[in-house]
C-alpha cells in the first residue's frame, strides 16, 4: 500500500521538482499560489506541514481539532507514542491516545510521524531498572509492539530520540547506553525495520542544525545505519531561539541529503523573551521562513512539524523560565505574523489572489470543467484512503466575481467531513458551497482554491462529480 504522504507526492512532486530546477529559483516567489491555509499550500508543493498535538486537546476543543485538521496534513502525538504512555507498565500496553490521534490524522487525511521508540526521558522506571538481556528484550518487545499496531497508519518513525550528548559530539551517558553499550541502536533500527518494512526510520535530535560537533556524530551514526539500509531519513528537531537560525543549517541538511537520507524539520519552535513586541513578532516570522524554505527548496526534506498549536501549548516556558511565543497561532488561535511568513514559504500567498493556478491536477482523477458559464470549478483527488479521501477544488472566473457558488451531488456514499476555504452546506449528499470572506472577489482569468476531506464506504472508489459554478 502506498503511503499518503507518497500518494499526495505522486501527484504533484514532478511538477515542483523540474520546475526549481529549471528555474533554480525558490518556491515562494514563482510558486505563490491562491492557497490560503499552511496545508493547502504544503499539499501543493508536497511537503509535510505538521503539528505536535496534545491528545486532550483534540478530545475537548472543538476549535483546536478544526484547525489541526484544515491548518495540518500531518501529526505527531506531542506525548502520546512515547514510552510511559504506551506500556506504563511491563507488557501493559495502552493505545487509547495513540489510537484517537491516528484515528483523527486517518479521519482528516494526515499523515503521522512517529514519535518515538526509544528514549532516555519520558521512559517509566521498570524500564530504566532493567540491565543485560532483560533490558534489550524489552526494548525489542517495546518497538515490535507498537510499531505493528500502527503498521501502515504511521509513516515514519522517530526509532532513537537524542542519543549524543551536547559535549563533544560523545553518545549520551544514557542508562541505555551504560546498560546495553552503543549497539542498542543498531538493535533498535534492526527492530523497527522488521516490524514496519513500509515505515520510514528517522534518528532524532535536539542542537544538530548547525554544522557541529554534535550534527558531526549524527552525521557518523547515519553513515553507518544508511551503509546497514536501516536509516531513511535525520530529525532536526529545532528548537530555536529567536534571531539565531543556524547560518550552517543549509549546508548542513544538504550534507545528509548526499548520504542518500531524507531530513526532516520534526519540532519546531522559535522561542522568545516574553511578553513579545512586533518587532521580535516580525523578527520570528523572519526565522519561520527561513527554515520553512529551506525545506520547501530541499526536494529530500518531507516537511516541517511545528511543535504545538497555540503558544499556550509550548512546552518552552516551562523549562526555559521567561520565554516563550514560540509557534505560530496565539491561544485565541489568531493567526502570528509567524503564520503567514509560514504560508508565503511554502508558496501560498494568504490573499486568495494567486500568481499561478497550482499545479496539483491529476487527469485521471479530474472531471473536465463546464464552460460558457461565469465560473467553472472541477474537484481532485489529492489523497485517497480506504474509508475517505482529501480534495481539493479549483474556482475559475471566466469574468470578473465578488462571489461564487458551487454545487454538486454525491454519486455514492461519499459525505464531506470537514473543509477549508469554502462556505456553506457541505454536508450532505448534495453540496452547496459559497466562497470564504477572503476567496470571493476574483479578477477574470483569476482561480482561487478549497479543500475537504470526505467519509465513504470501506473500499469504495472516491468519485469526482461534476461541479456548477455561478456567481454570487
Ligand atoms: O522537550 C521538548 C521536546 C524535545 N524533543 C523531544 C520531545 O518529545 C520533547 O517534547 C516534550 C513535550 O513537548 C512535553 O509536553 O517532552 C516533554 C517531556 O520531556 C513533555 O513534557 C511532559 C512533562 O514534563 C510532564 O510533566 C507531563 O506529564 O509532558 C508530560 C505529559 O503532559
Amino acid at each position: 500500500m502506498l503511503k499518503s504522504r507518497q500518494r499526495r507526492r505522486a501527484v504533484i512532486a514532478g511538477v515542483v521538482t523540474v520546475a526549481t530546477a529549471a528555474l533554480g529559483i525558490g518556491l515562494s516567489t514563482q510558486f505563490a499560489s491562491a492557497q490560503t491555509t499552511l496545508r493547502g499550500a504544503a499539499d501543493a508543493i508536497g511537503k509535510d506541514i505538521g503539528v505536535a498535538v496534545s491528545y486532550s486537546q483534540l478530545m475537548n476543543n472543538a476549535s483546536y481539532r478544526n484547525t489541526v485538521a484544515s491548518e495540518f496534513n500531518s501529526l505527531t502525538a506531542e506525548n502520546a507514542m512515547k514510552w510511559d504512555a504506551t506500556e506504563p507498565s511491563d507488557g501493559n500496553y495502552t493505545f487509547t491516545q495513540a489510537d484517537a490521534i491516528v484515528d483523527f490524522a486517518e479521519d482528516n487525511g494526515q499523515t503521522v510521524h512517529g514519535h518515538t521508540f526509544v528514549w532516555h526521558s519520558q521512559t517509566p522506571s521498570w524500564v530504566q531498572n532493567l540491565s543485560g538481556t532483560a533490558l534489550q528484550t524489552a526494548m525489542v518487545d517495546h518497538i515490535n509492539t507498537v510499531a505493528n499496531r500502527y503498521e501502515g497508519r504511521v509513516d515514519s518513525w522517530d526509532v532513537v530520540n537524542e542519543v549524543v550528548s551536547d559535549s563533544n559530539g560523545a553518545l549520551r551517558d544514557s542508562f541505555w547506553l551504560q546498560k546495553l553499550g552503543e549497539g542498542y541502536i543498531t538493535t533498535a533500527f534492526q527492530t523497527a525495520r522488521a516490524a514496519d518494512p513500509n515505515a520510514d526510520l528517522y534518528i532524532n535530535d535536539y542542537s544538530i542544525e548547525a554544522d557541529n560537533a554534535k550534527s558531526d556524530r549524527i552525521y557518523t551514526i547515519a553513515q553507518g545505519l544508511k551503509a546497514q539500509n536501516l536509516l531513511d531519513g535525520v530529525g532536526f528537531q529545532s528548537h530555536l531561539i529567536l534571531g539565531q537560525v543556524p547560518s550552517t543549517m543549509e549546508a548542513n541538511l544538504q550534507r545528509f541529503v548526499d548520504l542518500g537520507l531524507k531530513v526532516r524539520i520534526t519540532e519546531l519552535d522559535i522561542r522568545l523573551q516574553t511578553p513579545a513586541d512586533s518587532a521580535e513578532l516580525a523578527q520570528q516570522a523572519a526565522d519561520y521562513q527561513r527554515v520553512v524554505e529551506m525545506c520547501a527548496e530541499l526536494v529530500d526534506c518531507t516537511g516541517v512539524t511545528v511543535w504545538g498549536l497555540r503558544d499556550g501549548d509550548s512546552w518552552v516556558p516551562s523549562v526555559f523560565p521567561g520565554y516563550g511565543a514560540p509557534l505560530l497561532f496565539n491561544d485565541d488561535l489568531s493567526k502570528k505574523p509567524a503564520y503567514t511568513s509560514t504560508l508565503n514559504a511554502l508558496g501560498g500567498d494568504g490573499t486568495g489572489n494567486p500568481t499561478t493556478t497550482p499545479a496539483t491536477t491529476d487527469p485521471a482523477t479530474t472531471t473536465p470543467p463546464p464552460t460558457g458559464s461565469g465560473c467553472t470549478a472541477q474537484l481532485s483527488v489529492q489523497s485517497p484512503w480506504n474509508t475517505g479521501a482529501t480534495y481539493s477544488a479549483t474556482v475559475k472566473a471566466n469574468q470578473a466575481l465578488t462571489g461564487w457558488k458551487v454545487t454538486w451531488t454525491w454519486p455514492g456514499s461519499e459525505r464531506i467531513s470537514n473543509a477549508w476555504s469554502v462556505t456553506g452546506t457541505l454536508t450532505g449528499a448534495t453540496v452547496n458551497g459559497a466562497n470564504a470572506a477572503y476567496n470571493g472577489t476574483l479578477a477574470a482569468g483569476q482561480s482561487t482554491t478549497f479543500g475537504f476531506n470526505i467519509t465513504k464506504n470501506d473500499g469504495s472508489t472516491a468519485s469526482v462529480p461534476t461541479v456548477t459554478c455561478t456567481p454570487a
